[in-house]
């Protein structure tokens, strides 16, 4: 837990929101790990810096689409006395959240195909019948959910949604959150990437709906090796799989406290989030920030 000297607004699993002033926050990204729905008592080295990296990638590629809430990349000063805050903050436009999670699905997979298995349907929406788990969807659908304090966000209709946010508001980020899957799932399928669903959360700065939070990172993706994807079958995930092969190989029963990490696990699974990075915008994450430097 990064405990920094300014007011502390809110934490997720691998995030934390500080408060920087009444107009910006510093959002630092850990190194923390969850898998099964569980935080992993080892971080992965460098984890945040990925994370950070792949967000920043996408805001920029996607900034024809929709403004964001990124001010800058710099660790503000008077904050990082080492580096070890290097690469894995952002200071961001505080926003106005819309209290709905912005999903957008490709392909049949998570909680929308334990739906279609149950009434083929999706979010309540009607499906075509006989798709199989994995299934590429004839085109991608913006699917919300609500956003739940504790446990498990909602999967909900775009009529709730609507109720939710307001029409217009609720439209409008449909647009955007389609247009945004649309690009970089485009995009990552140039890379051999398949992003099977993502999760966009939205707010409205200077009266805009602004993309804000992480972006198309793996933790809030289902990133897929095309070349393993194939409908019926479960494609290993690009960063996740070793890890979560290791850990359904030691029996753990998926609640707190998990098992120790060998270095090996945890060394194999930076790999795969280096990789992603690396893959994903041809770019060197040697080259970002506070990379190499502890
Ligand atoms: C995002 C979240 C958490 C990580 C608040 N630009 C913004 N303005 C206002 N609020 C937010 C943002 Cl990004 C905001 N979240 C979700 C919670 C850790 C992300 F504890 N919460």
């Amino acid at each position: 837990m990064s405990a920094l000297s300014i007011p502390h607004l809110a934490s997720g699993k691998v995030r934390d929101i500080y408060e920087l002033d009444d107009r910006h926050l510093l959002f630092v990204t850990s190194d923390r790990m969850s898998a099964f729905d569980v935080v992993m008592a080892e971080p992965i080295p460098d984890k945040g810096r990925v994370l950070t990296a792949v967000t920043a990638f996408w805001l920029e590629r996607l900034s024809g689409v929709a403004p964001n809430h990124l001010v800058s990349l710099d660790v503000p000063a008077g904050l990082g006395e080492d580096h070890d805050l290097d690469g894995r903050v952002m200071v961001v436009r505080r926003a106005q959240m819309l209290p709905i999670e912005c999903i957008v699905r490709g392909y049949l997979s998570g909680s929308a195909w334990a739906e279609y298995k149950r009434t083929e349907t999706m979010h309540g929406t009607p499906l075509p019948s006989g798709l199989r788990q994995s299934e590429r969807l004839p085109e991608p659908v913006f699917t919300p959910s609500t956003k739940a304090e504790s446990g498990h966000d909602e999967n909900i209709s775009f009529e709730e949604a609507a109720a939710l946010a307001g029409e217009d508001l609720a439209a409008e980020a449909r647009r955007i959150s389609l247009a945004a899957y649309e690009q970089a799932a485009a995009l990552a399928a140039e890379r051999g990437i398949i992003i099977a669903d993502t999760k966009f959360e939205l707010g409205i700065i200077d009266g805009a709906l602004a993309i804000c939070d992480e972006v198309l990172t793996p933790d809030s993706s289902r990133f897929w090796p095309a070349d393993a994807w194939s409908p019926g079958q479960i494609p290993p995930s690009f960063d996740k799989q070793p890890l979560r092969d290791w850990l359904e190989g030691t029996g753990w029963d998926k609640t707190p406290p998990p098992p120790a990490l060998p270095d090996e696990i945890v060394e194999a699974t930076r790999s795969r989030y280096v990789e992603a990075y690396e893959r994903l915008t041809g770019l060197r994450f040697a080259d970002w920030p506070g990379v190499g430097a502890r």
